[in-house]
């Protein structure tokens, strides 16, 4: 097996380099032996719901427009830059990313460059060194700052709803720093909380390590632990997973659902929570649109490919709120239930 290895990997930048000389970057590919274009959508979690949603979606576009969709986890950067050269290697055009490291944006467009394949990004937005977004790079995101803002003012209304002390209150934001679109969901949330009269110095940042629900659980419980003295807490987060890993540190430490709200992002892993027969902490969620982000991005890689149409080189997706009480109908409306 070990043989193997080194002579996989000069097939393949034979493959890669064959194509790049060849200039093959449209509508046919010889490697594969069929005519259909092929898109690669890399996505950082392949366990996240979110990103599941948004493959799902991928696939419907790939059945109504024809082309075939390889879709490649990539939770490091070694596998992104790895599954790059598989699809140059298996003859694909153009390739959409949600990469596990911003930063690796140059690294990601030298690689696209030099093996010719379109390029596009989703959700996260790629940057250079100095953390400036690489805006040559067609992006589809969603609007993080104005959802944020949703995420803040749904918490207000429930806490006014429940007669809260806003000064007895404490908000954990469970926060990703070195992604912009994690940043700004934040600072959006923090802003409405803070113009309402929440107290700035209330707002505990909580770093999150691992990007799923046990990073954040340990991320608010080393926030609980810090500030034992607060009994009523609202939760926020770049999305539910965040906000779910403090609604169960909460539960750990018998703090009662009735003095928590945890208001999500994404309208995914959130969503079990609504289903159980008793409220939890985890009071809503603003639904975002995987449709968009998998089928649209696809859809415009495609024209893209086919037709040389290029993507506009920013789209800002936005979201609504929904609580236990409205998700089904609100779902539904989204083609997500
Ligand atoms: C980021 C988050 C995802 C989702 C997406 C739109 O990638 O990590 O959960 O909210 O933006």
């Amino acid at each position: 097996m070990a043989a193997r290895y080194p002579m996989n990997k000069f097939l393949i930048v034979l493959t890669a380099g064959a194509m790049a000389l060849s200039g093959c970057g449209g509508g046919e590919v010889a490697s594969s032996g069929g005519d259909k274009p092929k898109i690669g959508f890399l996505v950082k979690s392949a366990t996240e719901v979110w990103f599941q949603q948004e493959w799902k979606f991928a696939d419907d576009a790939a059945k109504d427009f024809g082309f075939d969709l390889i879709k490649i986890p990539t939770p490091d950067g070694e596998k992104v830059l790895s599954a790059l050269d598989n699809l140059a290697a298996q003859g694909a055009q153009g390739v959409i990313i949600c990469s596990p490291d911003v930063k690796l944006g140059p690294a990601i467009v030298a690689k696209c460059k030099a093996v010719n394949l379109k390029l596009m990004s989703v959700d996260d937005r790629l940057v250079n060194a100095d953390d400036e977004p690489l805006t040559e790079v067609p992006h589809l995101g969603i609007s993080a700052y104005e959802i944020g803002k949703m995420v803040g003012q749904a918490i207000v209304d429930e806490m006014k709803a429940r007669n809260w002390n806003f000064a007895e209150v404490g908000a954990i934001a469970v926060n990703f720093e070195e992604l912009e679109t994690a940043r700004q969901r934040i600072d959006g949330a923090t802003e409405v909380l803070v113009a309402n009269g929440f107290d700035p110095g209330h707002v505990f940042k909580s770093p999150w390590k691992t990007q799923d629900i046990p990073g954040a659980l340990d991320a608010a419980n080393i926030t609980l632990t810090q500030h034992g003295d607060i009994k009523k807490w609202v939760a926020f987060s770049s999305n539910d997973d965040g906000v779910l890993g403090v609604v169960r540190a909460t539960e750990g430490r018998n703090i009662s659902a009735a003095n928590v709200i945890g208001v999500g992002i994404n309208g995914t892993s959130g969503v079990d929570d609504f289903k159980k027969p008793q409220p939890t902490g985890f009071f809503g969620s603003i639904l975002l649109s995987p449709r968009k982000h998998g089928y649209d991005t696809c859809k415009t890689m495609y024209e893209w490919i086919k037709n040389g149409t290029e993507p506009p080189k920013e789209t800002w997706t936005s979201g609504i709120l929904i609580t236990r009480k409205d998700y089904e109908e609100k779902m539904k409306e989204e083609g997500l239930l």
